[in-house]
Parts: structure tokens; sequence; C-alpha cells
């Protein structure tokens, strides 16, 4: 063949090639998001509560997964350890290192005025993630993603009405005391507890949603103290409780019945072994809904104020191995 076809056809071929390759903006690798392509990695600080609970690590790596530099962004993690002072100084650190986006799980709902108010005058936007704040100012925010938690203690209450006698002595452990969680969960048993004369909470203490701690304050109770049911604010709890019980020769979800909060994977497995009798979910997996919202604020538009995530309850009756086994966490 001569050398000057060659030279065309190797020409042509390039061209060929060149056509079928991914449109890229120049300078990004393979597979860049819409940010990196534009040339803006956008900085995410996270303050985070901790990780207490099996829920809380589903959090956190949802987050990690979404913000991913994969996907244009820069996360920043900060672990609070369940102190809200720890959160306040994440803020400030964040707000100096001039992060585009603040995202707060906030371990209580009170003390964030003034610490958003810098985050405000700073002019970076701050998103809610799962438990709520009560601030006089709700601009201090631009919007919240999350669960609702006094649906959730609704739904256990709406349970016992249903599958409970009406003499029921119960054991409470509540979530840390002050967050969202905790006074959602914790009114929907008080309004129950209040239309059912006949139902008696025998003893109820902060458990911090700490697995250690639920198997502490069952072995703490009064050995002469006779309950029915222990309703355990969060699946760490109520590992614990079943701990304690099974030293003491208790067979838990049918000696006393085992109700809980957030339905992770190793706790619906315990439904389905008849150890937990009901789980209301509390889904955790808000790192894409969180993404979204900061993706439609770069476009300029306006999220909605709050956003709740659709959730359901699991017990025995309704459960399925699959469900158990499509559990992001
Ligand atoms: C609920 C979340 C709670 C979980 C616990 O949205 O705040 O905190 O129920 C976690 O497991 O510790």
């Amino acid at each position: 063949m001569k050398k000057g076809t060659m030279l065309c056809l190797a020409l042509l071929l390039a061209l060929l090639l060149g056509a079928c390759a991914p449109a890229r903006t120049p300078g990004t690798e393979a597979g860049a998001s819409v940010h990196e392509a534009g040339g803006r990695e956008i900085v995410v600080g996270f303050s985070q509560v901790g990780a207490e609970s099996d829920w809380r690590l589903g959090n956190t790596q949802s987050m990690i997964d979404a913000f991913s530099a994969q996907n244009g962004y820069r996360l920043i993690l900060d672990d609070a350890q369940n102190k809200q002072e720890r959160q306040i100084t994440a803020i400030r650190n964040f707000i100096n290192q001039g992060v585009d986006y603040i995202v707060l799980a906030p371990t209580t709902e009170r003390g964030w005025e003034t610490v958003l108010g810098e985050a405000k005058a700073a002019g970076i936007p701050v998103i809610l993630v799962d438990r709520r704040i009560e601030v006089e100012d709700e601009d201090l925010y631009v919007c919240w993603v999350g669960s609702d938690f006094r649906r959730e203690g609704d739904a256990a209450a709406a349970w016992m009405e249903e599958h409970l006698p009406e003499e029921l002595r119960i054991v409470h452990l509540q979530g840390n005391l002050g967050s969202s969680a905790q006074i959602g969960r914790s009114e929907g048993l008080a309004d129950a507890v209040a239309r059912h004369p006949g139902w008696t909470v025998v003893f109820e203490a902060p458990g911090d949603f700490v697995q250690a701690k639920g198997q502490e304050l069952i072995e703490s109770l009064p050995e002469d103290l006779e309950y029915d049911v222990i309703y355990a604010e969060n699946d760490n709890m109520a590992f614990g409780a079943i701990d304690a019980l099974k030293k003491a020769g208790i067979r838990p979800g049918k000696d006393v019945v085992l109700l809980s909060f957030d339905a992770g994977g190793r706790a619906l497995r315990m439904v389905l072994g008849g150890e937990i009798n009901l789980d209301v979910e509390c889904n955790p997996m808000h790192g894409p809904r969180v993404r979204s919202v900061i993706e439609l604020l770069e476009r300029g538009e306006t999220p909605a104020k709050y956003t709740y995530v659709e959730e359901t309850w699991f017990d025995a009756e309704t459960l399925t191995a699959a469900e158990v086994d499509s559990r992001g966490y």
C-alpha cells in the first residue's frame, strides 16, 4: 500500500477514534463530575454527632459516599463525640477554612444561635440533617432533611395498642436527652401512656443511644422490679438490653416484649429471630438527599425548608428476609 494512502488511513482512524471518546472538559480525569469539569471542587464541612450507633455509622458512610472526590466534592468530616461544644468548634473551623457549605447533624436542639450567626455572617449556607434545632431566626439555616421522630413514637405506640394487653409495665430507655429523636419518640410513648390507664412506666432513664448504657440500665434495675415491655429508643440500646436479659436468664421478645427504633440490618435479623418484637425505621441514608440540596443551590434554586424521609416499621409478621438483606446499614 502506498505511503500516502497509509497516512490518510491513519489520520482517518485517529479522527474516528477521537469522535468516540467521551466528551471531557480539558484538564479533567475520566469520569470527572460536573463540578470538577467546571474546575470548581465543592468543599463541604460536615459536623457529625459521633459514632455512637449503627445508625450513625450508616449515616456517616452515606455522606462520605455522596460527597466523594469522584462526585466533585471534598468532604471535611468532624466527629463531635456526642458533644455540642465540639460541633461549635468544628463549625468555626469550617468558617475559617472558607468551606462552600456546612452540613450539621446537631446533637441537641438548643444552643446554636451564636455559631450559626457566625456562619451566616461569613456567607456560608448551613444545611441541617437528621435531628432538628430550635432557633428564633430560621434563616440561620437553609433547610433541614431528616425524620419525623414524633411520628416514629406514635407508630410504636399504635403497634403496642394493637398487639399488647391493657395492663403494661414499661421500662423506657431514652436517647440523648434534648435530641429530637429522643423528644419525639418519648412524646409518642408518653401520649399513649396518658391514653391507657393500665399502662405504667416503671423505669425511665437516658441510655444516650449507646449499647453499653442500654445494658447497664437493664442490669441496674431493682431485682424485684416487674416489667413486661422495654421501649428502647434505638437499636443499640436494644442490643444492650437483650444482652442483659439473656445474662439474667430472661428471653427477650418472649418473656419481655422489646420495641426498638432505627431498624438496621443487625436489628432486623433479631426481629426475624423473635428477640425484637417491633422495630420502627429511622432511615440514615441522607447523603444523596443532602447532595441533591447542594446541587439545587448550585443551580441558584431554593430547596424546600423541611424534607421528611419516608419511613415504616417492621415486626416478625410483616418482615421478609429479603428486606433484611437489602438494608444499607
Ligand atoms: C435518629 C438519630 C438517632 C438514632 C440513633 O435520626 O438521631 O441517633 O436513632 C442515633 O441510633 O444515635
